[in-house]
Parts: C-alpha cells; structure tokens; sequence
C-alpha cells in the first residue's frame, strides 16, 4: 500500500494510482493507518475475516488477497482507533448532534458503551447492558400485540446474527421483518423466483472466465464492486465481450488500471473495460432489453429463410422453458418506435448488441440498482431473463444472470429467514425443530413498517444495524415515524441519523465489527459466516482488538434482548451465544443445504449452497423457466420529463467516498467531484433550455404529485454527460426527494433511480 514516491502521480483510469492515493489518505483519516493496513492483509483470506465492504465473491485461485480500492476504506472506517464515549454524549446533546452531517457523525469513531437516552438532558447516558435488556424487554412484552413492533435489518448482520434474530423475533409473535434488501435488490429476488424458482443469482466467478459476452445493466462496479472490475477486464483481455447500459457515462467501466499490475501501474497504461457503452434512458432498459430481444427474433427469421441453423437454442426453449410463444407474441407486438422512445438507443445500436448476443455462445447479464430501483424493476428483470432464456443462458458454465448484491452478507440474510413473507416450509421446520407454533401472517416491509410507525399502529422500532433515518424516502416523515415511537433500538458500530431521533425510551446498542476478535466468556475466538452474490458460504473470523472491552457481538445483543423478552425455554438463548456452533447445528437443521454446515465452512473459501439451476432444475409452480409477457411501461418518468420544459429524472446514486448512508470522504474521484456533495449533475444542453449555468447554486424541487412540498436545498450545478431529461446526485442527501408514494410494482422498492423534480435558484447561496 505504501509507496509514497509514486502517490500523487494522475492517473485518469479508473483505479490506479489515484485509488492507492486515496487508501493512503482514508487510512490516515480513520486514525489507524498501520493497523488498518495489517487488518486490509487479512480480508476475504480463507483465515480472515469477509470485507465489510459489497457481497462480491472471493477468486478461489489466483491471489487471495485482491487490491480493493473501497475495501480499504470500509475496513479502515471499522478499525478507526476514534471512539466516541461517554464524555462525547456528556458535551454534546442529541439536538445539537442533529443538526451534525452524516459525515460528521460517522468520523467520530467507534461507539464505545450501551447508552440510553435521558429526555432531561437530552443526551445519552451510559447504563449496564443488563438495564438495557431488561428494560427493553419489558416494553416489548408490554405492547399490545408483536405486530406492533418492528425489525429492521441492514445486510452487514452476520448468518448467525440474522438467524437468531428472525427466531427471536418469531418467537415473539411477528413476521414484521422491514429489511434493507426491501430497498434494494427485492425486485432482483421476486422476479428470479418467477422466473426460474430461486431469487439468487445463478453465476460464479468461474462463469466470468468462460462468459463470451457480459452484459453490465445499471451498476457502477468501479465505485461498488471494485473487485469486479478485475474479472470484467480479465474477461474483456481475453476477448470477452463487454456491453455496458448506463445512461451516466462511469469512468470505471470504461477503462481501468489494475493497483495489483506493477507495469501497468508504472506506465500509466490502463485497459479499456467495457468495449460498448450505450447511454439508455433512465428506466429505458427493459425497453432496451426488449429491443435486442426483437433484433434476435429478426435475425433467427433471417437465418432460417436463407436456410442457415437457427440463433435460437429450441432445445432448452422446448425442454425447460414454458410461455415462450405468449412472449414472442408479445415481442411482435412492441413497435421499434416505442422501443427507441423509451430506451433512448437506436434500432441500429440494439441490432449491433443482438449480433454481440447472438455471437457469443455463452453470455452473463449482470445488474443492480438501476434496474431495481423503478416502478418496473421486476418486469424488467422478467424481460432480462427472457433474453437470457432465447439461447439457453441459464444453467450452463459460463452463462447466466447476475444481480450484484449490495451489502456484504444481504443476501445470506434472506437465506436464513430476514423475510416478512417466509416461505411456509421455513416456519415448518422451525416448528418442527421448536415444538412451538410460528407466526403465519406475513409481516411489514419496509415501507409497510414506515406506514404503520406514522399511524401509531407500530410502537417500538428495532435496527439490527444500518441507518433507517437515512435510508429511506422522504426523510421528513421518518423523522416522525421514528420519534412516535415507544421504543428504539439500534444495535450499531458508529453513531448516526437513526440514534438521534429517540422514541420515548431509546437505545443505542455497540457492538462488534466484523474486522474484531469475538471471544466467549471462556476465551474462545468464535467465527461468523456470510453468503456473497455467487451462494458462496464461507466463514469470517476477526483479528482486531475489540474498539471497547464493553462491546458485545451482535449474537451476544440478540441473545440478551431474546432472553429477557420471549425467556429461555425454547431456546436456550445464553448457550447459542456462547458457542455459535449451536446457531449452526440449528440452521443446518432448519434450512435446506445447509448440512455439515460446521465442517464445510471450515474449509477454505467455504462452499457453494445448492443452486438447483446449475442442474436445470426449476422450482416454480409450472417446474420449468417461465417466460413473462409484460407490456413496456406506458410511460417512464424520463419519458415524461422529455415532454415538459424544466421538468426531469432524478436518480440518486452513490459517490466513490462513500457507503451508503456511511460518507468516508467528500470526493467522488471518478466524476471530478472534490471536496462536496451538494452536487447535481445536469447535462449541458439541458443548462443551456432552462438558462442556468454549470456552477450556479440550485434548490431541487420534487415534482412528484401527492401534496407533499419537497426541496432539497443549494445544490451545485454540474454539467454532465448523460442523457438530455436526466439528472443524478447523491443519497442519501437526496431522500429528502424520494416519495414513499411511489414504489415498484410486486417488490414495494422506493424509486430512488426515477424522482420527478425541476430547479429554482438557490434560496441561500452560501457554500455547503
Ligand atoms: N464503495 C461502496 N460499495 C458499495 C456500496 C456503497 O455505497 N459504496 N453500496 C453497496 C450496496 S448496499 C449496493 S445495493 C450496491 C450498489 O451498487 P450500484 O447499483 O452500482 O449503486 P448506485 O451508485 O446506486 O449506482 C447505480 C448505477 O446505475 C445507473 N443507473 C441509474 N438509473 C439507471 C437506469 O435506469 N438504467 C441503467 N441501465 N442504469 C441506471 C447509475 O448511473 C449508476 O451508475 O453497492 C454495494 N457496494
Ligand atoms: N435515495 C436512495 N436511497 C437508498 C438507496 C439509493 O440508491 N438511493 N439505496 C438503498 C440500498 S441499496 C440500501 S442497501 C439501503 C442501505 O440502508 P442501511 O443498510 O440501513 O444503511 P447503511 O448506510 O449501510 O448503514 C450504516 C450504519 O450501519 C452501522 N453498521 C456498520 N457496520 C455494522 C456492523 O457490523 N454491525 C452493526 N450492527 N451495525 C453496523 C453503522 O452504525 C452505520 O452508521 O439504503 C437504500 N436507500
Ligand atoms: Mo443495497
């Protein structure tokens, strides 16, 4: 990490010396640059710990340790040697920390001691974990009805944490389980379970080394997934194809510099990544999907008659897949102008990817949250699987479609039950193993949970990590929703938004990050494991001293809240928090593919979780891959922007110095943006129309019609390149924007990537 001599050197790729820069400097501001990079060493090693950072897979081969510009940071935030203790809460009250930045909070360090808020000095006291359990206990046994409380969970929780907390909370009475995977890839979930009987992934990192083409939907892995870049270029340099929709021009797909390549590094040289870039509309792509979808149809028609095989694989088509002439009919039935209207490409661009499709015998489709976060995120990924299905993408090395998870273990989350619609087998087996009946109502959601906090029909909010304040829409009202409250909780690592808006009684719980030793009253180091977007299952051991000798593990947390709400006579709380090889035993037995889940994980890099599509086996009601027949929206918002004036798209998107509501730094270094982020970027022609200038301070106004008045405020114009109607910014500044009105249709996703919004000039014009 260290060569000082070469930092400051510009690169323009995407990687490269500026992100060594960029690490050396995040370390440095987390106050922990030599342990830091100790602790960097030991990320996604079989005997290490899983990087906190995003849920993309480990190589099995090939360096272990894999440069991760990102990964640095997220360790480096979780190994700060910053603490914020007692004497912080005693200077400063949680109505003056309110007014603090998220940046601002988050760098103050570590959480240090369980605190409770004091209404009277309006600050937060530390108490003994014991008062803390009891006490929150005794509210939750006294609502009510369960239903009345909420369970959130952000996807950075351990298997272990996450199983024992759905058990716990099932137990109590409710499937009331709002997690963060609502706002991001559900849309992802719901549609692959239509589709093709499982809502995961269905591609390894194996597959990236015998894809042909790769196609790469609305992501931005330079800044999220870093580490994918290293497999997209490995595969563009072998001669893979690499086609990117993205209606912002992102530096790091276009071209990347590898930190591990020493020559590359010197030279300043830098490998383009992706060799097709179409700048679709924004919630263009199923339109733009369908458009290839056709082009292929044409060429298969051409083929025949001119007495050439077919492009189509009828073989898979006849065998395993069903609704395949109800989705050429509709294909039929979606006119070229209302294809290049929506998605914004030509006929021509579409026909040249549809020849790249057609040419490659095996091909992957990757995606994230510019595909999830619209009304029609599941059609569009309904249609994705289409194209995929027309040559036998799927189930076969080197194919297959690919939504690239968010956090770290997001995924693994779901598999171990963080599900407000549980499968019915679930809840079987678990009343099976328990002797006790589960709750069968399906529970809140996200946005359900916020509904239900705002009519005071929930009363008591519980985050197992994350930041709900921030995280989602409109954040005005969850600023109420949250205060209306009898109870809060959040178990956390690092102080934020979320713990300043105390209900009545409230609690912010420490505890263990993944980088730190987790030790048993006995001594005993315990490991947790995780799943990343390829069902890979492996264990996570952590080698930091713990930032506080009063933090407790997130199992240790639920376990204590477990025992003092629901006792301990099904489940014997304290001994699966003592040995996590129990929590295991009991996953193992209560989920499918997860036996000998404590010998498997041992081994290095873990193992695979069935996938029963690597087999060409369809759990869906028909047992087959099922073809969808959905019409094109009528209208997209970008469409809808087109037409009026002043009048645009926003999406809001991450910045290269940040995760997610976490804010490192105030650079994104890839879009030129330094030391802010009340930014907007506006393409130029668009300035031009409506007479505002590049650099000039804005307010953006929501547009979106349900009465509710929504500004976000003095915002710096920056001309961009991306589509004429669009415009993007950052979350989660920009939430103020969001409506909790609208949501996708089937996966109740807010619309973070398609907010209606115009400009008016800044009402204060001081710089943010
Ligand atoms: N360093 C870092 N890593 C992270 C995160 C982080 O915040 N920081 N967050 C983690 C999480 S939880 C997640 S979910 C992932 C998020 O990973 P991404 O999905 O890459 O996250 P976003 O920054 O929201 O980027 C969305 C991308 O989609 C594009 N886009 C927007 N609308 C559309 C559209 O309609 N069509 C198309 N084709 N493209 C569109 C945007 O221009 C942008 O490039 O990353 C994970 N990894
Ligand atoms: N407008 C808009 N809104 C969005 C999005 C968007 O693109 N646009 N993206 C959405 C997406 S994809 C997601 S996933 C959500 C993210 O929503 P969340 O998961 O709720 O948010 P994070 O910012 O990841 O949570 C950060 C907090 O987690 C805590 N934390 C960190 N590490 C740990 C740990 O190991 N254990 C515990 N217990 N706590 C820890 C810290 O206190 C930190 O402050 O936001 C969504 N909101
Ligand atoms: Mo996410």
């Amino acid at each position: 990490m260290g060569k000082p001599e070469f930092i400051g050197k510009k690169s323009k790729a995407a990687g490269g010396w500026g992100a060594l820069k960029s690490c050396g400097k995040k370390l440095l501001a987390s106050g922990a640059p030599l342990s830091g990079a100790a602790t960097m060493l030991k990320a996604n090693q079989p005997d290490g710990f899983d990087c906190p950072g995003c849920a993309w897979g480990d190589p099995e081969h090939g360096s272990s340790f894999e440069f991760c510009e990102n990964g640095v940071k997220a360790v480096a935030w979780e190994a700060t040697d910053k603490r914020v203790g007692p004497s912080f809460f005693a200077r400063h009250t949680v109505s003056e920390l309110r007014t603090w930045t998220d940046y601002e909070l988050e760098r103050q360090g570590r959480l240090t001691h369980p605190l409770r808020y004091d209404a009277a000095s309006d600050t937060y006291l530390p108490v003994s974990w014991e008062h803390a359990f009891t006490e929150i206990g005794g509210i939750l046994k006294g609502l009510d009805s369960p239903h009345r409380a909420e369970f959130y969970t952000s996807g950075r929780a351990s298997n272990e944490a996450a199983y024992l907390y759905q058990l716990f909370v099932r137990l109590y009475g409710t499937n009331n389980f709002p997690d963060c995977s609502n706002m991001c890839h559900e849309a992802s979930g719901i549609a692959l379970e239509q589709a093709v009987g499982i809502g995961k992934g269905t591609v390894t990192l194996e597959d990236f080394e015998k894809a042909d083409a790769i196609f790469v939907i609305g992501q931005n892995p330079g800044t999220n997934h870093p580490r994918m870049l290293g497999d997209l270029r490995r595969a563009a340099m072998r001669g893979a194809r690499v086609a990117v929709f993205n209606p912002v021009r992102e530096k790091g797909l276009e071209r990347f510099s590898d930190p591990q390549d020493k020559l590359e590094m010197l030279t300043g040289g830098s490998k383009p990544i992706a060799n097709e870039y179409y700048q679709v509309r924004v919630g263009g792509d199923m339109a733009a999907v369908r458009g290839i979808a056709k082009a292929v149809f044409a060429a298969d028609d051409t083929a025949l008659a001119e007495g050439r095989p077919s492009v189509l694989d009828h073989g898979f088509l006849r065998q395993h897949t069903s609704a395949f002439s109800a989705y050429r009919a509709t294909v039929d039935a979606t006119s070229w102008d209302e294809i290049e209207h929506q998605s914004g490409l030509a006929r021509v661009a579409l026909e040249h990817l549809a020849q790249i499709y057609v040419e490659s015998d095996r091909t992957i489709c990757t995606w994230a949250m510019g595909v999830t976060q619209h009304r029609h995120s599941v059609a569009t990924i309904r249609e994705i699987s289409n194209l995929m299905f027309l040559r036998g993408n799927v189930g076969r090395p080197g194919t297959g479609l690919c939504p690239v998870r968010g956090h770290s273990n997001v995924q693994g989350d779901r598999t171990v039950g963080i599900n407000e619609k549980p499968p019915a087998a679930f809840l079987d087996a678990l009343e099976r193993e328990l002797g006790v009946s589960m709750p069968r109502r399906n529970g809140h959601n996200v946005l359900a949970a916020i509904g239900a906090m705002l009519d005071g029909s929930a009363q008591a909010f519980i985050g197992l990590g994350g930041n709900f304040a921030r995280a989602t829409p409109d954040s005005s009202l969850i600023e109420k929703a949250l205060r209306n409250q009898k109870l809060t909780v959040n178990i956390a690592t690092k102080l934020n938004h979320s713990h300043l808006l105390p209900g009545e009684v409230s609690y912010v719980l420490p505890c263990l990050g993944r980088t730190e030793i987790d030790r048993n009253a006995k001594g005993a180091a315990q490991i947790v494991t995780v799943e990343d977007s390829m069902c890979m299952v492996h264990g996570s051991g952590g080698i930091n001293k713990p930032a506080s000798p009063e933090l407790r593990s997130e199992v240790g947390i639920i376990a204590g809240i477990a025992a003092a709400t629901v006792g301990s006579d099904v489940v014997n709380w304290g001994a699966l928090a003592h040995d996590y090889d129990g929590i295991r035993d009991l996953i193992a037995r209560t989920i499918p593919g997860f036996q000998d889940y404590n010998t498997r994980v041992r081994k290095p890099r873990g193992f695979r979780l069935y996938n029963a599509v690597d087999h060409r086996v369809w759990n869906t009601p028909t047992e087959r891959a099922n073809f969808s027949s959905d019409r094109l929206p009528g209208e997209t918002e970008h469409q809808r922007a087109l037409g009026e004036t002043g009048l645009f798209v926003l999406q809001t998107f991450r910045s290269h110095d940040q995760y997610n509501t976490t804010v490192y730094g105030l650079d994104d270094r890839y879009r030129g943006i330094y030391g802010e982020r009340r930014v907007v970027f506006v393409n130029p022609d668009d300035l031009a129309e409506i007479g505002i200038e590049g650099g000039e301070r804005v307010d953006i106004v929501g547009r979106h019609e349900d009465g509710i008045t929504r500004v976000a405020d003095n915002f710096r114009v920056v001309p961009y390149d991306l589509p004429r109607g669009s415009v993007a910014g950052y979350y989660p500044e920009l939430n103020v924007l969001v409506p909790l009105s609208t949501a996708g249709e089937q996966s109740d996703t807010p619309t973070s990537k398609s907010v209606l919004v115009s400009f008016r000039p800044a009402e204060q014009r001081k710089a943010a």
